[in-house]
Protein backbone atom coordinates (compact mmCIF):
# COMPACT_ATOMS: atom_id res chain seq x y z
CA UNK A 1 0.00 0.00 0.00
CA UNK A 2 1.54 3.20 -0.78
CA UNK A 3 -0.19 5.13 2.23
CA UNK A 4 1.16 2.84 4.48
CA UNK A 5 4.91 3.07 2.82
CA UNK A 6 4.82 6.43 2.86
CA UNK A 7 3.55 6.51 6.85
CA UNK A 8 6.41 3.99 7.45
CA UNK A 9 8.74 6.60 5.83
CA UNK A 10 7.51 9.97 7.74
CA UNK A 11 7.51 7.36 11.00
CA UNK A 12 11.21 6.84 10.71
CA UNK A 13 11.86 10.28 9.55
CA UNK A 14 10.56 11.52 13.09
CA UNK A 15 12.02 9.05 14.98
CA UNK A 16 15.53 9.92 13.00
CA UNK A 17 15.24 13.24 14.30
CA UNK A 18 13.63 13.17 17.29
CA UNK A 19 16.57 10.98 17.87
CA UNK A 20 19.09 13.78 16.95
CA UNK A 21 17.48 16.42 18.76
CA UNK A 22 17.53 14.03 22.00
CA UNK A 23 21.44 13.46 21.62
CA UNK A 24 22.08 17.51 20.94
CA UNK A 25 20.22 18.22 23.39
CA UNK A 26 21.82 16.49 25.90
CA UNK A 27 25.53 18.03 25.31
CA UNK A 28 23.30 21.33 24.80
CA UNK A 29 24.39 24.08 27.32
CA UNK A 30 23.15 23.76 30.93
CA UNK A 31 19.88 25.39 30.77
CA UNK A 32 18.66 27.52 33.87
CA UNK A 33 15.59 26.49 35.81
CA UNK A 34 13.82 29.78 34.52
CA UNK A 35 13.99 28.98 31.33
CA UNK A 36 11.37 25.73 32.16
CA UNK A 37 8.46 28.00 33.14
CA UNK A 38 7.99 30.01 29.59
CA UNK A 39 5.39 27.10 28.68
CA UNK A 40 2.44 28.93 30.97
CA UNK A 41 0.20 25.92 31.72
CA UNK A 42 -3.28 25.97 31.84
CA UNK A 43 -4.67 27.61 35.25
CA UNK A 44 -7.30 25.25 35.23
CA UNK A 45 -9.55 27.20 38.14
CA UNK A 46 -13.19 26.40 39.07
CA UNK A 47 -15.28 29.21 37.78
CA UNK A 48 -19.13 29.17 38.43
CA UNK A 49 -22.06 30.40 37.46
CA UNK A 50 -25.70 30.68 38.91
CA UNK A 51 -28.95 29.76 37.37
CA UNK A 52 -31.16 31.43 39.44
CA UNK A 53 -34.64 33.21 38.33
CA UNK A 54 -34.59 31.58 35.18
CA UNK A 55 -31.63 33.16 34.07
CA UNK A 56 -27.96 32.60 33.95
CA UNK A 57 -25.60 34.72 36.71
CA UNK A 58 -23.19 36.12 35.06
CA UNK A 59 -25.13 35.67 31.62
CA UNK A 60 -21.58 36.31 30.01
CA UNK A 61 -18.45 35.13 31.55
CA UNK A 62 -14.61 35.31 30.65
CA UNK A 63 -12.29 32.22 31.74
CA UNK A 64 -9.10 31.21 30.63
CA UNK A 65 -8.15 27.86 28.83
CA UNK A 66 -8.25 25.02 30.82
CA UNK A 67 -10.71 26.62 33.44
CA UNK A 68 -14.04 24.77 34.53
CA UNK A 69 -16.61 26.13 34.34
CA UNK A 70 -19.62 24.97 37.01
CA UNK A 71 -23.12 26.10 37.01
CA UNK A 72 -25.27 25.31 40.21
CA UNK A 73 -28.99 25.15 39.42
CA UNK A 74 -30.81 27.59 42.48
CA UNK A 75 -34.03 27.62 40.82
CA UNK A 76 -36.94 24.62 41.69
CA UNK A 77 -37.11 24.58 38.21
CA UNK A 78 -34.53 22.09 36.32
CA UNK A 79 -32.67 23.63 33.89
CA UNK A 80 -30.53 22.18 31.00
CA UNK A 81 -27.29 23.72 29.27
CA UNK A 82 -27.10 23.42 25.68
CA UNK A 83 -23.98 24.48 23.70
CA UNK A 84 -25.25 26.28 20.38
CA UNK A 85 -22.45 24.67 18.83
CA UNK A 86 -22.91 21.49 20.07
CA UNK A 87 -19.92 21.39 22.25
CA UNK A 88 -21.17 20.17 25.58
CA UNK A 89 -24.66 19.49 26.58
CA UNK A 90 -26.10 18.66 30.11
CA UNK A 91 -28.54 16.12 31.13
CA UNK A 92 -31.42 17.81 33.20
CA UNK A 93 -29.88 20.16 35.71
CA UNK A 94 -32.68 19.78 39.19
CA UNK A 95 -32.44 22.37 41.92
CA UNK A 96 -29.17 22.03 43.84
CA UNK A 97 -27.21 20.29 41.53
CA UNK A 98 -23.93 21.25 39.31
CA UNK A 99 -23.21 20.34 35.48
CA UNK A 100 -19.50 21.29 34.88
CA UNK A 101 -17.57 21.66 31.41
CA UNK A 102 -13.89 22.27 31.37
CA UNK A 103 -12.94 25.17 28.05
CA UNK A 104 -9.52 23.58 26.57
CA UNK A 105 -9.83 25.53 23.48
CA UNK A 106 -10.40 29.76 22.95
CA UNK A 107 -13.13 30.56 21.49
CA UNK A 108 -17.07 32.03 22.31
CA UNK A 109 -19.27 29.72 23.15
CA UNK A 110 -22.99 30.75 23.66
CA UNK A 111 -25.51 28.27 24.83
CA UNK A 112 -28.91 28.08 26.25
CA UNK A 113 -31.41 26.47 28.41
CA UNK A 114 -33.09 23.37 26.47
CA UNK A 115 -35.59 23.48 28.76
CA UNK A 116 -36.35 27.65 28.30
CA UNK A 117 -34.41 28.52 24.94
CA UNK A 118 -35.16 32.56 26.09
CA UNK A 119 -32.28 31.56 28.87
CA UNK A 120 -28.90 32.67 26.92
CA UNK A 121 -25.45 32.88 28.14
CA UNK A 122 -22.09 32.84 26.67
CA UNK A 123 -18.76 31.83 27.87
CA UNK A 124 -15.86 33.75 26.06
CA UNK A 125 -12.50 31.53 26.51
CA UNK A 126 -9.00 33.23 25.96
CU1 LIG B 1 -34.09 26.42 32.06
Amino acid sequence: MKTGALVAIIVIVLLVIGGIYYSSSRVATPVSGNEQQQEKAPTGIDVPVEIKDFAFSPSELTVNIGDRVIWTNNDAAPHKIVATNDEFISENIENGETYSFVFAKAGTYKYYCGLHPSMKGTIIVR
